[in-house]
């Protein structure tokens, strides 16, 4: 089999792209083309050519696994070149998806039929780079200049309809994109062909070129790439076509090898290898048909609707009419949404709200369910009684899944009599949106029963990331371990704008002490008190300014105050609370000393690095980009950065090592460097290449 051949039928020449599983324009299809082409303008029987893909999509992109390494030729470049200068027409016949590189490649010829559910974009920015192949210098003399920002910049994809609109498709096949493609290409066989580059590029207002940009660069905060993908696509107004392509170029080649564009490929990857958990390997996962879900919450009611948006009927019960009635509303509100936003369209709305029910027949619903997720008030009590009641009705089989954030997996396996059948879910909230799920395996769990969690996990859209039981599982472990070292910090001399501004200047959406306004601190609080008997006494964990702020009914911003006070939806400094903070620190004894940006990043970053350690030498997840997953797709961790992981190793363990040193003399007991980190930042390891070995 070649990636790519040629071949001549019915009056056209036929170049064909066959490079299984997303025809990712790797050397061997470049290669392949480049013979193809030759062959194609050589064959006097061809007196135009269609391009086309075999298998289930158009080239996705250039081969991302290549990045990095020396580019073997012909590059990409070179063959989109040999295209566009053929003379006789070429038309791309697109099925699929069209990205990157490989909607370079559509774009260099010289017309372009989608099939009516095809999609095309140039998603490099995702990827910390941009378009390496002429996407910038082509497109915008298709769509425009502001067009082309709006997509190249964002990444964002467009579908036929759209991408006929803009003038980037020439036709949109109803029925067979390859019979529309090669009935448009012997139309033009008699045609000069219409070459992209020669084309002049629209007049635009400058105006909507910025403010493309601005929406651009404001969604992407930290990210390098988006502002010079348009910076480059700005070029098509005042340079010639070839001097734009060698800045793309040159700005390609500077990008590609990044700290960015290295963190975005790792979390590219990283994300699709989570699902495969090395011990599941050849692991069948159950039959899951029907799901029951136990409570119309928040989380029940987002959980519920996102397996009935992938198709799976879920039968959600509740304990009264009246919750269930209730549940009906939020439920009805969140498809609503979910339709509105486009997630779903007319008629996956309609087949999600045929596949879900909600009512109050307990047994009927659990009894014929395979897969149960109860999805309760977070008390360890209330769910071994509900686990008591669902071991005997759930038929034989069935995985018994618990939605929790904290609590012990085994301990509520235990009452069930069947804990083979147990395992965790720990979704995020909002549950239908948020693509994060932490599978909990138990000690006692089946592998096939953790296998059908990760499966059910990916049915739905999720992320599945297998981790086994500790306090707060992989994610919020981490987050109590570096919040503890925050909330010290600002006991030590820190305040909550400074420390806010430093972790948003790291990268983070929000702060720490924004999202606990955000979140509300009467949970935090909630949390502290049902812990705080198993505390010890001798460590430090800074959590009484947020005690007494709860105590004073500062519940955050729906009280309108917290570490912050709210006018008018604007977080203001709190003298109250400065006050507040530096009375506790007198009472703990703690001098108050300045705590500059570049600790509390240096300490946020090795705590998170050092609990992570800890974590892996437990064995509670395999490998590091497990971690990276959880706080990329779980807890806002700029993906720039690649995870708190990747990001150690970018770093350097001996730094990090001694970043942790310096915080545990700061915070004392508690926050000591892990055998694990200081194992490898002593041997020179790095966190990337350590795999625990069970
Ligand atoms: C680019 O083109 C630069 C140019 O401008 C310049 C050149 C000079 N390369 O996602 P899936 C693998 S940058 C290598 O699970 P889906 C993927 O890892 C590129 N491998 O399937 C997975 O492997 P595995 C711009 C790739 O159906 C398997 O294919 N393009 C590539 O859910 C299946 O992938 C992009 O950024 C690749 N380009 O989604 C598009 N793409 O089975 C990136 C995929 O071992 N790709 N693989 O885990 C995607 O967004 C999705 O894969 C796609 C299919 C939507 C296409």
């Amino acid at each position: 089999m070649t990636a790519a051949r040629y071949e001549a039928r019915d009056g056209l020449g036929w170049i064909v792209i066959d490079n299984p599983p997303v025809n990712a324009a790797s050397h061997a299809v470049r290669a392949g083309l480049a013979e193809a082409i030759g062959k194609a303008k050589a064959d006097p029987a061809a007196s135009a050519v269609v391009l086309a893909c075999a298998g289930r999509t158009f080239v996705a992109g250039a081969d991302i696994r290549e990045f990095g390494k020396p580019i073997a030729p012909p590059s990409l470049p070179d063959i989109l070149d040999a295209i566009e200068g053929l003379d006789k027409p070429v038309v791309a016949a697109i099925h699929g998806t069209a990205l990157g590189g490989g909607f370079e490649i559509a774009l260099a010829c010289h017309a372009r039929v989608l099939s009516k559910d095809a999609s095309v974009g140039l998603p490099e920015v995702k990827l910390g780079i941009i378009p390496g192949a002429g996407g910038t210098q082509r497109l915008p003399r298709l769509v425009g200049v502001p067009a082309a920002i709006g997509m190249a910049a964002t990444g964002r994809m467009v579908g036929a309809a759209e991408a006929l609109k803009l003038g980037v498709a020439d036709a949109v096949a109803e029925e067979d994109v390859l019979a529309d493609a090669a009935r448009l290409a012997k139309k033009l066989a008699d045609m000069p062909p219409r070459r992209t580059r020669d084309l002049p590029v629209p007049p635009f207002d400058p105006a909507a070129a910025d403010a493309a940009t601005v929406a651009a660069t404001g969604k992407a905060r930290g990210q390098i790439a988006p502002k010079i993908a348009a910076d480059m696509i700005r070029l098509t107004a005042t340079t010639t076509f070839d001097d734009g392509i060698s800045q793309e170029r040159a700005a390609f080649l500077k990008l590609v090898t990044s700290d960015q564009a290295k963190a975005m490929r790792h979390a590219f990857f990283a994300e699709r290898e989570v699902a495969r958990v090395p011990r599941l390997e050849g692991v069948k996962p159950r039959t899951t048909e029907r799901v029951a879900v136990i409570g119309a919450g928040t989380m029940g009611a987002g959980i519920s609707v996102a397996v009935a948006a992938a198709g799976i009927p879920v039968a959600v019960v509740e304990m009264n009419e009246a919750a269930a009635e209730a549940g009906r509303a939020r439920v009805a509100g969140l498809f609503d949404r979910m339709a509105k936003s486009g997630r779903l369209s007319p008629a996956q709305h309609a087949a999600a709200v045929a596949a879900h029910s909600i009512g109050v027949d307990f047994e009927a619903a659990v009894g014929a369910a395979d897969v149960v997720i109860e999805a309760v008030f977070e008390d360890i009590e209330i769910k071994k009684a509900l686990f008591r009641r669902i071991a005997p009705v759930a038929k034989a089989g069935a995985t018994l899944a618990t939605n929790t954030s904290y609590l012990d997996v085994d301990a509520i396996a235990a009452v069930t009599g069947r804990a083979e059948d147990v395992i965790g879910l720990h979704f995020f909230s909002p549950a239908n949106i948020m693509k994060l799920v932490e599978v909990i395996e138990g000690a006692k769990s089946d592998p096939s029963a953790v296998a059908t969690g990760v499966a059910l996990g990916k049915r739905i859209g999720k992320i599945p990331v297998v981790c086994r039981v500790c306090d707060g599982f992989v994610g919020n472990r981490i987050l109590g371990a570096y919040r503890a070292a925050q909330d010290i910090l600002l006991e030590n001399g820190g305040t909550p704008e400074g420390m806010d501004r430093a972790l948003e200047a790291f990268g983070f959406a929000m702060g720490p002490y924004a999202v606990s306004d955000l979140a509300g601190l009467d949970i935090g609080f909630a949390r502290r008190k049902s812990l705080a008997p198993t505390r010890d006494p001798k460590r430090r964990d800074g959590g009484t300014t947020l005690d007494r702020l709860a105590q004073m009914g500062r519940f955050g911003q729906k009280t309108g105050r917290g570490f912050y006070r709210y006018v008018e939806g604007k977080r203001v400094v709190d003298p109250e609370v400065t006050a507040l903070i530096e009375e506790v620190a007198r009472e703990q004894g703690v001098t108050r000393k300045p705590v500059d940006d570049d600790l509390v990043v240096r300490a946020t970053r090795a705590v998170m690095a050092n609990e992570g350690a800890k974590i892996l030498a437990e064995g509670i997840v395999p490998r590091a980009l497990d971690i990276d997953v959880v706080y990329l797709q779980g807890y806002g961790y700029p993906v720039w950065r690649g995870g708190p992981m990747f990001e150690a190793d970018r770093v350097g363990l001996k730094q990090i090592l001694a970043d942790m040193r310096e915080v545990s003399a700061l915070a004392g007991p508690g926050f000591e460097p892990a055998a694990l980190l200081v194992e490898l930042a002593e041997s020179g390891g790095a966190f990337a290449s350590w795999t625990k070995r069970n």
